[in-house]
């Protein structure tokens, strides 16, 4: 039963959406980043990041967007860095991006001057940064060159859910020989919702046909696939956000019964910044900020990561064997 539903997942992503062209390039450097950085020591997390786009025609002029800054997947892949992974930032072109994240709201061409201002600079030597405008910027570029230098960061973009789901099969088969020392960190919000390529309008829908009706199918829970079949060994979480705060540790627990992963990381949309709760099937913690933490600039990141990556290490420790759950 299990397996025709899994078997099933497959032929449905294959059949009702889009392959990416470059699906198979990516998979092969994904596999190659994880078992170099496994035989150096090092454990592999891949981070999903920001929301997934869903078109409403194939010559794509409307879809449906799923609400993510990336904040959460970018600040994270650099805690993760800081604790001694390799990341695989699998992430929504043009959401935050790690390190950079902090110079989003800066207009580069503020934050330069020239060194002269007599009207006679005119050498890129001329050109100095602001350091009022970026006041962390020496530490910031030091800490993205030593990441760049170590090869420490893959990112792999999507736009659509279509490249985000093959993305992600790739990703768990990719990593699927480094076993137990893969962590899957699943940030990014992702659609429910779609229209099967068969059923998509080709061109633009015309507003002179009157109000517009949609029809959309469940997207297929990969998860479930992923956790049993692609990468059995890997610690996996998956995050769960929701507005009404009431309904979310009930579906942060059901999610773990139904996918037998690792932990949720519950979240309400509102009070994400500060607030979460880790569930696994044993506990519930919860992490939040105190009004002075946020203050001096503390992330809800670091802390979550902090316990997760304990977490793997735990597993790691008193069982290597597979993970997937009863
Ligand atoms: O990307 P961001 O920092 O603005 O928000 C993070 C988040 C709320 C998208 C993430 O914490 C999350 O809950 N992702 C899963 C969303 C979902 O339940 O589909």
């Amino acid at each position: 039963m299990a397996e025709r539903r899994i078997s099933s997942i497959d032929g449905k992503l294959a059949e009702e959406f889009a392959i990416p062209s470059h699906v198979e390039d990516v998979k092969e450097k994904m596999a190659d980043f994880a078992m170099r950085h496994t035989e150096a020591g090092r454990r592999v997390v891949l981070i999903t990041s920001g929301g997934t786009k869903v078109p409403l025609e194939s010559r794509t002029v409307r879809f449906l967007d799923n609400f993510s800054s990336g904040r959460r997947g970018a600040a994270s892949a650099e805690y993760f860095i800081e604790s001694g992974y390799a990341v695989i930032f699998l992430h929504r072109h043009r959401s935050l991006y790690p390190y950079t994240r902090m110079f989003l709201t800066i207009n580069m061409l503020d934050a330069l001057q020239f060194k002269v201002t007599d009207g006679t600079a005119g050498n890129p030597s001329d050109v100095v940064v602001d350091q009022q405008m970026l006041p962390n910027i020496v530490k910031v570029l030091k800490q993205y060159q030593e990441v760049k230098e170590g090869g420490l960061l893959l990112p792999i973009e999507f736009n659509t859910l279509s490249e985000y789901l093959h993305l992600l099969k790739a990703a768990a088969q990719a990593l699927h020989p480094i076993g137990s020392k893969a962590m899957f960190y699943l940030a990014a919000a992702v659609s429910d919702f779609y229209i099967p390529a068969s059923e998509m309008p080709e061109h633009k829908i015309q507003s002179s046909n009157g109000p517009l009706q949609l029809s959309l199918n469940m997207v297929p829970k990969i998860l479930s696939p992923l956790v049993k079949d692609w990468a059995p060994q890997a610690f996996v979480i998956s995050f769960k956000l929701e507005t009404d705060e009431s309904i979310l540790l009930d579906r942060a627990c059901r999610a773990l019964d139904t996918y037998r992963h690792q932990a949720v990381v519950a979240n309400v949309l509102d009070s994400r910044r500060g607030q979460v709760v880790v569930v696994t099937p044993e506990t519930q913690v919860e992490l939040r900020l105190t009004e002075e933490e946020v203050q001096k600039g503390v992330e809800i990141e670091e802390r979550i990561v902090s316990n997760l990556t304990s977490a793997h290490t735990n597993v790691i420790l008193t069982d290597p064997g597979i993970r997937v759950r009863n």
